[in-house]
């Protein structure tokens, strides 16, 4: 059952609403926010997609080269060009994706109304393993500084990268913390016996698949003690891939994991998953039926429709809010009530 309770303001964020990083591109889409609290305010760190105004007859997308921002392009009649996914190309054994991201962030005072704060730069990929860009990212808050893990996108793959930060302008650069095939990836924000903790998803291309998994470190930096905590399933609504949203919340029940799941036809929903308080790799219930799921236009028809994805959160005693991405194409929010998630628990 759906028990999100939308903002009737939605969408909040749209393409329109965000400056291109750069002249000669245009944003494409503005979606699946990290969300956080400072300086008394909210904060979204958007993914921000961004490509060239197309043109007939050709397709034309950034990536990030050695001096900056390249533009390929592609031309519609060639055989070697497969669209069937608008987020990606593959040419000649090689695939892109379609738009470039960065990380971009605004501000509110009431959670609803967001706006860019002068003095805060864009957060953009660099080096040779995002190429592709950045997208997702979460912010977790581990005492006083703000962890980002986000996805790395280049040519050699889809990872985890992590940069830290106190005051969102100089950021500590912490490097790719999961290899590729590997991205979702969400700390927990207080240490469980000693240890930090983190949920991640690789993915498997042969046996396995794409499966929430949590990994153990000393240092927020050194991983291991990997373990597969939930796996899709099949005919369900997560039957095809999951993976975590942002931070779990600490309740009196357990942590609380809203992570997103998709079937055959990449119908993305919300569902939730609790895990022992003081042994995080303990499932002790995961949702049967969505607690969210593309219903409203806005989340149905897009850049790719039927989607919400949240990966960004803020949470007031009983109340969380989420910020989320629809149809791959705008950020929209929501309410939950915990102890309502709880209760579809069967908590
Ligand atoms: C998938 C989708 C895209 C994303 C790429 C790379 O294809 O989630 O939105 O850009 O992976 O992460």
């Amino acid at each position: 059952m759906d028990i999100a309770r939308r903002f009737p303001e939605n969408p909040i964020l749209r393409p329109q609403d965000i400056r291109p990083s750069r002249v000669g591109l245009k944003v494409e889409y503005v979606i699946n926010p990290g969300a956080f609290r400072y300086q008394e305010k909210t904060w979204l760190l958007l993914r921000v997609a961004e490509r060239p105004e197309q043109k007939p007859g050709s397709i034309s997308l950034p990536i990030l080269g050695d001096g900056g921002v390249e533009i390929l392009q592609f031309d519609l009649a060639d055989p070697n060009l497969d669209r069937s996914d608008p987020r990606i190309i593959a040419y000649d054994g090689q695939q892109y994706l379609t738009t470039l991201s960065h990380l971009r962030l605004v501000s509110s005072e009431d959670g609803v109304h967001f706006g860019e704060p002068p003095g805060y730069p864009p957060v953009h990929g660099h080096g040779d393993l995002e190429t592709f860009g950045i997208e997702d990212c979460r912010v977790t808050r581990i005492e006083d500084t703000y962890y980002l893990t986000f996805t790395s996108v280049s040519s050699h793959g889809v990872g985890v990268g992590m940069r830290s930060t106190r005051d969102w302008r100089d950021y500590t650069e912490n490097g790719m913390i999961l290899p590729p095939h590997n991205k979702d990836c969400a700390l927990f924000d207080e240490q469980i016996g000693g240890r930090y903790y983190a949920l991640h998803r690789p993915s498997s291309v042969e046996i396995g698949g794409n499966y929430l998994w949590i990994a153990e470190s000393p240092d927020l930096w050194h991983w291991g003690g990997h373990r597969c905590l939930a796996m899709a399933r099949p005919g369900m609504w997560d039957q095809v891939r999951i993976g975590a949203g942002a931070a779990p919340i600490r309740t009196g029940h357990g942590w609380l994991v809203i992570y997103h799941g998709a079937d055959a036809g990449s119908h993305y929903c919300l569902g939730a998953i609790l895990l022992d308080l003081e042994q995080p790799w303990r499932v002790l219930a995961r949702s049967e039926e969505p607690i969210m799921e593309p219903t409203f236009d806005y989340e149905r028809t897009g850049f790719f429709g039927e989607v919400v994805f949240c990966n960004g959160h803020v949470v007031d005693g009983d109340e969380i809010t989420i910020y989320y991405g629809a149809a791959d194409s705008v950020t929209c929010g929501a309410r939950f009530s915990i102890s309502e998630i709880l209760q579809s628990l069967g908590i």
